[in-house]
């Protein structure tokens, strides 16, 4: 029996030193020192010894018993410190590491450019107002004084959705429904996605985005339009920038003007941007035709107001120099990262 003892002890040692971790550790322990363990075996053999001999065999045993566990105890706070030490090794943040790079977004130039004009129509005192792009011909036509019949209604030009309904051709029934709806003073910009039908160009697309502006008011002047154009052209374009208007016509304003700004790419020297000429053609605008504020329930002989609209991808095109108004809709990332 003590040659057994002997063999398990010296098994035990030899086998404690090739153990790695505190779950082999264990495995051993339950292997020798367990209910049903080598160690645990031989005390239940000690029934077949002689009387004289049980005493001292189970000192012996006992103490080896003790011997094992302490070695274990020793060897398991060893092992405890080796993986301790792995484990923060291997948890070890480096935070010298330079961050996974994220890809931010950013705006479309033409979004860069609405935003600007709402901040200085705004800081002019107008509110901002939006409408349907899906609109009656009521808004759209007949109230900008644009009767049946009227060539700018023909479907050659404008998408009907059926009889009575268009997809508008700018965003000024926005405030034809301002001016039935409110009674003045009325100062708005409806800035928005309009539709005509247009073949795809250079210069045209079937869909486009417009900004109208409408101000109504007793004693409104063209004086009054004149400082209000001349300050959008300077806050946009710059300090230098002037406003020249030009007779003109359409049905929903009387006098009309084109209004032309100065060429800012040659600040009005004359260049190939404006052909020579020094000037930009960027701007509709006029006085309110009285017919147009009747139609609307305004009272023409107590209030008069000005109106105005401009193409927002004209104007994204000569604030930035774009050769072309497609690449505003491809969307092709080497264009629009420039706008960073
Ligand atoms: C252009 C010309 C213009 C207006 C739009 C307007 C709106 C109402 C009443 C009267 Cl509700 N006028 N808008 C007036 C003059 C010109 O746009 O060339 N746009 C791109």
């Amino acid at each position: 029996m003590q040659e057994k003892l002997k063999a398990i002890r010296e098994n035990f040692i030899e086998e404690l030193k090739n153990v790695q971790d505190t779950n082999a550790l264990e495995q051993l322990r339950i292997r020798v020192l367990g209910k049903k363990g080598e160690l645990t075996s031989i005390l239940r053999g000690m029934g077949q010894l002689s009387p004289e001999e049980r005493p001292r065999m189970g000192q012996i045993v006992n103490e080896t018993r003790a011997k094992l566990e302490s070695a274990i105890e020793s060897a398991q706070a060893t092992l405890k410190e080796k993986e301790k030490a792995l484990r923060l090794q291997r948890e070890t943040i480096d935070v010298t590491i330079p961050p996974a790079e994220r890809s931010a977004g950013s705006l479309h130039p033409m979004n860069i450019v609405l935003n600007d004009l709402i901040e200085i129509f705004t800081g002019m005192g107008f509110e901002t107002v939006e409408g349907p792009e899906i609109e009656y011909d009521h808004y759209n036509f007949e109230l900008l004084n644009l009767p049946k019949n009227h060539p700018a209604r023909d479907a050659q030009d404008t998408f009907y959705v059926d009889e009575n309904v268009v997809l508008r051709t700018h965003t000024s029934p926005v405030q034809a429904r301002v001016m039935t709806t409110r009674k003045p003073p009325i100062r708005i910009i409806s800035p928005g996605r309009v539709y005509r039908a247009d073949e795809v160009d250079a210069t045209h697309s079937p869909v486009f985005h417009q900004i109208e502006g409408l101000v109504i008011d007793k004693n409104i002047s063209m004086g009054d339009l004149k400082g209000t154009l001349d300050t959008f052209a300077q806050r946009l374009y710059g300090k230098g920038i002037v406003t020249r208007f030009r007779p003109s016509f359409f049905p929903f304003t009387e006098p009309s003007a084109e209004v032309d700004l100065t060429c800012s790419a040659c600040g009005g020297k004359g260049c190939r941007v404006c052909k020579g000429t020094g000037w930009i053609e960027v701007l509709g605008a006029g006085m309110v035709n009285p017919r147009v504020l009747e139609m609307c329930g305004i009272d023409s002989r107590e209030y008069s107001g000005f109106a105005f609209g401009m193409g927002i991808e004209r104007l994204t095109i000569l604030k930035y120099n774009v050769p072309d108004m497609r690449y505003l809709y491809e969307n092709d990332l080497r264009f629009l990262k420039q706008f960073r």
